[in-house]
């Protein structure tokens, strides 16, 4: 079963965060991990504050859910070591039905690619080359290579020319030297002067007989002896298939990784002469290797949506995904999707809410450190059920998941709140654009920043520099009204300061600033109402 990601929106909230955490552990009950909570930005101070007080980990890390390599259901996982000889390794391509063998070393870290390309370029090469010799070899390997006996065993590896004894024997004699192979076929006296005259090894072909004398004289001058049913022309081309891979593969093989996208891969793929790519890890550790059959048409990632329904705010790549289901307590943006799906959308105070709902209705209770971090998601969407956007719904969660967590709501939503507006180590500037939303109300560009403050010192003591800023920013932003609030949570109300053109301004009553606001929590429920009936009669 492919994995489904529980996520939420850019920026991402603590109840974002706290509420895919939880909505994929219910999820899970049941299917083993299947549901995975993901993240598509960086947590905030706020939220991991929560994930520390409750010991959780924060959501994987996902920067598109564009479909990538993990996505594929298949990758050739197949390699050969570097020491094999070429004809192993164009057996293993036989078996495995592949035109490529990726060559890795003794820790699985890939060296190369042999192709059936570069097997025959190879050689090419090689037949020009006059005299047949082995590179580096084990005696192991050759006789598996000849199919051959060890009669008598002599060095570990070989190393030298290879010569087929059909001279007279004075002349092989002179040819032949210490670390040198010869080929023999049934012939003892020629044997026995072979290996008198001391070569690394000598071959009998042809299934011939190979005498006692033999033996011992070969164990007296340590020289190998194997034999084989092959004939001496069978031996030659065998040692001359028997290339190590390393003398054979090429070395620019492209190497993808895991989350590079398959748009991309295909590229890859398709520009590359070998027609492949290798998967490797941030080590250079072969993970598989991809070729234009590996692709599959309908690869998408899963994913379940919280705490947003826009694709203007969801992650990079929503477009390429399989949406199964949105549970949300905006407004509604314009998402579609290809089949019908769920979709539960409650103008509750937090996306945690819907989740412990879920949890209640299900008869499942949550893992007391997930209910303390669903605590943690309603009491920041609800700034501690301050804001006028808390429902009794949402006061209720909070007993529930507080009497699991073992946490004091009330005590936890100041300490949790006061972690969430940090604000002196930020600039101005920053803290009133992180949170904008843009409007267009009766035909007018409205643009309404929103600052959660501990107190209105915050906003009196900065008021030259604000009131200046706000201008700077409608001008910016090319907003007829660029609106900030700073938002007191614990005297609930806002001081407003806003930037508009002189007359529209004095019409709005805003020419005095900080406007003070009293009750005036929430910018879509408490503010834009208001906003809105000024803008329509101006
Ligand atoms: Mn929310």
């Amino acid at each position: 079963m492919n994995k489904v990601y529980v996520i939420g929106h850019k920026h991402p909230d603590t109840d974002s965060i706290c509420s895919a955490i939880g909505y994929a552990e219910l999820l899970n009950h049941g299917e083993d991990d299947r549901y995975v909570a993901a993240r598509c930005g960086e947590i905030n101070p706020e939220t991991r504050f929560a994930l520390e007080r409750f010991r959780v980990e924060a959501p994987l890390f996902i920067e598109s859910v564009e479909p990538n390599v993990s996505d594929l259901p298949f990758t050739y996982p197949i390699s050969a070591g570097v020491d094999r000889p070429t004809i192993e390794v164009v057996a293993l391509m036989d078996e495995h039905g592949v035109r490529n063998m990726p060559i890795v070393d003794d820790e699985g870290r890939l060296l190369g690619l042999v192709s059936e390309h570069g097997l025959a370029r190879a050689y090419v090469t090689r037949t020009r080359i006059q005299q047949l010799s082995i590179t580096p070899i084990k005696l192991e390997t050759l006789a598996k290579i000849l199919d051959a006996e060890i009669l008598v065993p002599g060095m570990d590896l070989l190393e030298g020319r290879v010569y087929i004894a059909i001279d007279a024997l004075h002349v092989s004699l002179t040819r032949l030297t210490s670390s040198d192979v010869a080929i023999v076929g049934d012939n003892e006296p020629a044997q026995l002067a072979l290996i008198s005259a001391g070569i690394a090894a000598l071959i009998i072909a042809d299934a011939s007989p190979v005498g006692e004398r033999v033996i011992n004289a070969a164990r007296a001058q340590n020289v190998a002896v194997l034999a084989t049913a092959l004939d001496a022309f069978g031996v030659g081309k065998m040692i001359n298939l028997s290339l190590p891979s390393s003398m054979v593969m090429a070395t620019d093989v492209p190497r993808i990784g895991m989350s590079d996208p398959l748009e991309y891969v295909k590229d890859v793929v398709t520009n590359s002469k070998y027609r492949t790519a290798c998967v490797v890890d941030g080590d250079n550790r072969l993970l598989g290797m991809v070729s234009r059959n590996t692709f599959v048409d309908d690869v998408q990632k899963s994913v379940i949506l919280v705490d947003h329904n826009e694709f203007s705010q969801a992650v990079d790549g929503i477009e390429t995904a399989d949406v199964r289901e949105i549970i949300d307590h905006h407004r509604l943006g314009a998402i579609t999707t290809l089949r019908p799906i769920r979709f539960l959308n409650d103008p509750v105070g937090s996306t945690s809410t819907i989740v412990t709902r879920k949890f209640i209705e299900s008869g499942i209770e949550p893992a007391p450190a997930t209910a303390g971090l669903l605590l943690a998601g309603i009491l920041s969407d609800t700034l501690a059920l301050k804001m006028s956007t808390t429902t009794p719904e949402d006061e209720r969660a909070v007993e529930y998941l507080a009497g699991i967590a073992g946490v004091d709501a009330a005590e936890f939503g100041i300490e949790l709140v006061r972690h969430g507006i940090d604000l002196e180590s930020v600039p101005l500037r920053e803290l009133l654009m992180r949170d904008t939303k843009h409007y267009e109300l009766f035909g007018r560009k409205v643009v309404i920043a929103q600052v959660t403050v501990p107190s209105f010192a915050f906003s009196e003591e900065r008021a030259d520099e604000i009131r200046e800023l706000v201008t700077d920013l409608r001008q910016e932003t090319g907003a007829d009204f660029f609106v900030a609030l700073f938002t007191n949570v614990f005297e609930n109300g806002s001081d407003l300061f806003a930037a508009a053109d002189e007359v529209n301004l004095a019409k709005c009553e805003m020419n005095t600033q900080p406007l003070r606001l009293p009750g005036v929590m929430s910018r879509k429920k408490d503010f834009l109402p208001h906003f809105g009936n000024m803008l329509r009669n101006l």
